[in-house]
């Protein structure tokens, strides 16, 4: 079954509680298990700073689901956990559930893009990331080590170990 890669993120009620209530609900999407989880991370915003840090973490799933049918999923554990959709970019949000990878594919369709554009920029993200795989490779992008040399580790601390 094909690997796959989630990043979360949250900034409003209780952020910590968020992240553990949605890798739970990761674990619950049928045909798919929850294999592993990275530390959390506490990051400062990036985007408007008016707006609290936010906690971010990556889980490594095996899913027997398609990229679509899983951002679905995460689209209804987003909903069942309070995010209220503002349509302000980079806003304030109780929960974000992107998927960063999807097995080695490439996948550029109406509302889903993988690798998540966001990856090579994001410190938040890669951190964790190379947490689960030290040697992960971004297609098209490259080494995930190399990516994060150059997005540096600015702005985040680890606040917790993953299992
Ligand atoms: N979409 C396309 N590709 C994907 C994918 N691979 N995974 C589409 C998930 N969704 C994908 O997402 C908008 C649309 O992207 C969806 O309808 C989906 O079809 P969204 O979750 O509804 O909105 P969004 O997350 O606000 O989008 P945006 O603008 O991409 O926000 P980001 O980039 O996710 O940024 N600072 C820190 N420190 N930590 C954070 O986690 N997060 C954000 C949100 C801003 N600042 C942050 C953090
Ligand atoms: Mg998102």
């Amino acid at each position: 079954m094909p690997k796959s890669y989630i990043g979360l993120g949250s900034n409003l009620d209780n952020p910590e509680l968020q992240l553990k209530s949605a890798l739970a609900a990761l674990n619950d999407i049928p045909e798919t298990s929850l294999v592993q989880y990275s530390s959390l991370y506490r990051s400062r915003p990036l985007g408007p700073d008016n707006q609290p840090d936010f906690i971010n973490a990556v889980a490594l799933l095996t899913s027997g689901l398609t990229a679509m049918e899983l951002l679905g999923r995460l689209h209804e554990i987003e909903d069942r956990q309070g995010r209220v959709r503002t349509g302000q970019r980079w806003g304030p949000r109780t929960l974000d559930l992107d998927i960063l990878l999807y097995g080695d594919e490439v996948i550029d369709e109406d509302g889903l893009i993988v690798p998540h554009p966001g990856i090579r920029h994001r410190n938040f993200v890669l951190m964790p990331l190379l947490e689960l795989d030290p040697k992960i490779e971004i297609p098209g992008l490259g080494k995930g080590e190399e990516l994060l040399g150059s997005a540096g580790t600015e702005g985040i601390t680890k606040i917790k170990t993953g299992e």
